[in-house]
């Protein structure tokens, strides 16, 4: 947690240049670039925003700003300017550096990253700007500080053009920092922000800092409107916001906020009339897509706290068992965000939460508080057990569906799906499995692939809409139990990763809109019923190519627009047409194998989950029942149909 003291010297002054601790210079961050930002990739690039933006996050949550602007420039710069109280400007007497030089040119030494790029040290000031300035090709900072306007600059990674300059004084009465950057591309494979990525991002940031207001201004050709961002509900908004694309049992938010020595823990809970659960946690405003303990400590609390008021008011009666957490949790839209010192990061990608003392912290705040409104919101109260009866019922009723399912098609061996063409590998690591449109495409895939390690399975048609329905319905779907075998690992909560027959699961489908559909579908069903298949990146999608052309003899491949506006570049004088491919059915199966499916031409997609909220949210929203809403969600991303962050 960040606090006001935390920027209060031992000594009792104000925090200033000698207090920043020194260790290294910026030549790491270069030679080794995903150890700081995750990779170097586009999810990279969205990590030197984020990277700036904590900072300027972290003034808000100390209590000094209250206004954050991120724009991305035309020449392809990004800038955030913030109205905190500058990076301390005076020079350091031990190191001879200005405050601003320090934090731009020096690893902190409070600085730890984790593998995936995440700060684990949560909150601290002037972390991650100096690796930002060591990816950039050019670098501005602008402090205005006690009625004085410097201004430094920076070039190659972090190479200063001389010293900080006083340049003038501030406009009147302005205070904060402003940061430009430039991504290198000689070190960062993709340097064009994705405005609706970073968008994201802003807005959780302005979910979980109540009142804070964050402008995004995209000044790039063909960009979205200016949003602003500002809550003053804060995650009680959060919670209302994600349940708005969904059916809200009742409108009351259960809310309550305890704050500790040893951190600080708040809950917003809600319920809708669906099946699926959204909890989501979040330490020191970072998204812990893996849970942990502030995860465990609510569901642990929910359970009891729910059961004890159920038998109290006897609407569970005696003989009746108690209602399992699950079942509770069934259509509960929730957000626990906790803030604390030296959070601990743990999990496959860095984002579980490991503080213990959280767990107990969470636990007995939600078993007081949560009691008491419930207490006082009885007919709320009332309705949140009746859904989670009935999501009992509807539980038992799903595992003998399951079992059904399972007598069907063992998950081993012969059992597998008459459709499945498996791969003749039962090494999961090198197996892929290929889930494909249509029969006749199916036929091509099976043709074109490597019987070793590629397996094929086409589906016909659409696949039912699991949005929309509970597992016991879902899984008399016959595509679905096909998939269920295929991959091998069961279903919903039984879902176990480690079983998985092939850890890549690519999606085939045409780059139309019924192929964007299906694919969609599938990535629902994934993101639902199989989540940590998505959580541990084995889900992919192929990219047939959109167009093809010919250059002497040789037929080339162009995977999107800018690929061909790339090839038109670099042939200036190519006089040829390019045809559109319209699908996966245009293609003989050596061209979709050579393009689409051959290891060595492929480029696959990973799909991931940055912001689960905010992918749960656009899942509701494509697959649900709100048909205006829907048409309404596709028109604002109709530049860019992104979906959980592919
Ligand atoms: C170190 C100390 C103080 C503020 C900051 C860094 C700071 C860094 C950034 C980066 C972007 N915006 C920022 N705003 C502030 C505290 C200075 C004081 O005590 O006056």
């Amino acid at each position: 947690m960040t606090t006001v003291e935390d920027h209060v010297t031992a000594a009792g002054g104000r925090y200033s240049a000698k207090d920043m601790s020194v260790l290294e210079g910026l030549e790491p961050v270069r030679k080794r670039p995903g150890m700081y930002i995750g990779s170097t990739g586009l999810s990279g690039l969205h990590h030197l925003v984020v990277e700036v933006v904590d900072n300027s996050v972290d003034e808000a949550m100390a209590g000094y700003c209250t206004q954050i602007d991120v724009t991305l420039l035309v020449d392809g710069g990004c800038r955030v300017v913030d109205n905190g109280r500058g990076i301390p400007t005076d020079v350091n007497p031990q190191y001879r550096l200005s405050g601003v030089e320090i934090a731009l040119t020096r690893l902190h030494g409070g600085a730890k990253f984790g593998g995936s790029g995440y700060k684990v040290s949560g909150g601290l000031h002037g972390v991650g700007v100096s690796v930002v300035n060591a990816l950039s090709r050019r670098l501005v900072v602008e402090v205005d500080r006690d009625g004085s306007r410097y201004r430094m600059e920076f070039v190659d990674g972090g190479k200063p053009l001389g010293k900080l300059e006083l340049v003038g004084p501030s406009p009147r009465g302005r205070r904060g920092t402003s940061v430009t950057f430039w991504p290198d591309a000689s070190i960062l494979e993709e340097v064009n922000f994705r405005a609706q990525t970073v968008m994201e991002r802003l807005q959780v940031y302005a979910f979980l800092n109540a009142g804070l207001q964050i402008n995004f201004r995209d000044e790039r050709e063909g960009a979205p409107a200016p949003m602003t961002y500002c809550y003053k509900g804060g995650i009680v908004d959060f919670v209302k916001h994600l349940n708005a694309s969904k059916d809200p049992l009742f409108k009351k938010v259960a809310y309550f906020k305890v704050a500790e020595e040893g951190g600080e823990v708040e809950v917003a809970l809600q319920w809708n009339t669906g099946y699926n659960e959204g909890l989501y946690g979040f330490a020191n405003g970072i998204s812990t897509i893996e849970g942990g303990t502030h995860v465990e400590g609510l569901k642990k609390a929910l359970t009891n706290v729910v059961n004890k008021y159920a038998r109290g008011r006897g609407l569970l009666k005696e003989k009746e068992e108690n209602l399992l957490g699950e079942d509770i949790r069934e259509g509960m839209c929730a957000i626990v965000s906790v803030k604390l010192h030296d959070p601990q990061f743990e999990g496959q990608t860095k984002a579980k939460l490991g503080n213990t003392s959280i767990r107990s912290l969470v636990e007995r705040a939600t078993n007081e508080k949560l009691a008491e409104w419930l207490e006082e919101n009885p007919s709320e109260g009332k309705l949140i057990i009746s859904k989670a009866v009935q999501a009992s019922r509807a539980r038992v009723a799903a595992r003998e569906a399951r079992e059904a399912t399972r007598r069907k098609s063992p998950l081993e061996g012969a059992g597998m799906p008459g459709k499945l063409t498996d791969c003749r590998t039962r090494d999961p690591r090198a197996a892929e499995l290929f889930i494909v449109e249509g029969d006749s495409a199916g036929g091509s895939a099976v043709r074109a692939r490597d019987p070793e390690t590629q397996a094929i399975l086409p589906i016909r048609g659409k696949i039912l809409n699991v949005e929309r329905a509970r597992l016991d319905k879902m899984l008399k779907n016959n595509e679905i139990q096909a998939l269920v075998a295929a991959i091998g690992a069961g279903v919903g909560e039984e879902f176990e990763v480690a079983k998985v027959r092939y850890h890549k699961v690519i999606i085939l489908a045409d780059a139309d809109v019924d192929g964007s559909h299906i694919r969609t579908l599938l990535l629902t069903l994934f993101f639902r019923q199989m989540k940590p298949l998505v959580e541990e990146g084995h889900v992919y999608c192929a990219q047939p190519p959109l167009f093809s052309t010919v250059v002497g003899k040789e037929k080339i491949y162009l995977k999107d627009e800018p690929a061909r506006q790339r090839f038109l570049a670099e042939h200036p004088n190519h006089k040829t047409e390019f045809s559109r491919l319209k699908g996966l059915g245009e293609m003989d199966w050596e061209e979709l194998g050579n393009t689409t499916m051959d290891r060595a031409h492929r480029t696959l997609l990973r799909v991931d989950i940055e912001q689960a909220a905010i992918a749960d949210e656009a899942c509701s929203i494509l697959m649900g029942d709100d048909v205006e809403q829907r048409k309404q969600f596709i028109i604002d991303n109709a530049t860019e149909i992104r979906f959980l962050d592919i």
